[in-house]
């Protein structure tokens, strides 16, 4: 399959939010929304009602990431603001992971599940056959612009041995510091959906079209991969 790209919005130029909405819009794959509350993770960004707003003009699904104690409290609200993709850390749903997927699933959205570095794909042994995507973050969750967790990559390959040897659907995707200096490690360890943050797009030039182009030419020379 061809490598997707989903920009994370909380890097983005809020203030250009419609501009930059229409350039992404012929050229990503997903919109990934994070969303936290200030106690997961020491950091409030993105909200359901940005995601609401926001759904008005995206043409690609939004691949909503939550990074919040509480996840069941906000998939109904996602669900009807237009979410695509509703994907809990797999440290918040220990008790409760087949429910949430169950209802994720009955509100008619994709099913993700992240990991923070420190936890294990053995973690979510028990329903990794249920999900549609797994996102393996490469930094703490929380903040852009952190350095990239070098261990991932095996993380990485280990997903995608368990998805060839059984057949499993879910996309791999990576989350954090996916830019020139990772795209190679990352690629050739399976990820499937890159999220470009600060280091790997917006950070490119101001003009965002020129800095899509920028970063899709390092991937292609560095990977190899067809665009
Ligand atoms: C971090 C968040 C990520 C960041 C992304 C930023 O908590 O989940 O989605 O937005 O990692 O990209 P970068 O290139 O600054 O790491
Ligand atoms: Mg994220």
């Amino acid at each position: 399959m061809k490598p997707m790209f989903n920009p994370s919005l909380m890097c983005m130029d809020l203030l250009d939010i419609k501009n930059q909405t229409e350039i992404l819009n012929e050229r990503c794959d997903l919109y990934h929304v994070d969303i936290m509350d200030g106690h997961f993770v020491k950091n409030i960004t993105l909200s359901p009602d940005f995601v609401k707003a926001f759904s008005t003009i995206a043409k690609k699904p939004i691949d909503c990431h939550l990074m919040v104690t509480t996840p069941d409290d906000y998939i109904e609200n996602l669900a009807k603001a237009g979410a695509g993709y509703i994907c809990p850390h797999a440290e918040t749903i220990v008790n409760d992971a087949f429910r949430i997927m169950n209802k994720i699933e009955s509100l008619g959205c994709k099913k993700g599940v992240v990991l923070s570095p420190s936890t294990p794909l053995s973690a979510i042994k028990h329903y990794i056959n249920r999900i549609d995507k797994l996102t393996i973050m490469s930094v703490d969750p929380g903040f852009a612009g952190q350095p990239f967790i070098e261990e991932m990559l095996d993380k990485i390959s280990e997903a995608r041995e368990l998805k060839e040897k059984y057949g499993y659907n879910y996309l791999i995707e990576v989350d954090g510091s996916c830019n020139q200096k990772t795209f190679k490690r990352l690629y050739d360890a399976g990820t499937e959906v890159f999220i470009v943050g600060s280091s790997g797009l917006f950070s490119k030039d101001p003009d965002l079209c020129k800095a899509w182009d920028i970063m899709t030419d390092e991937f292609k020379t560095l990977t190899g991969a067809e665009i």
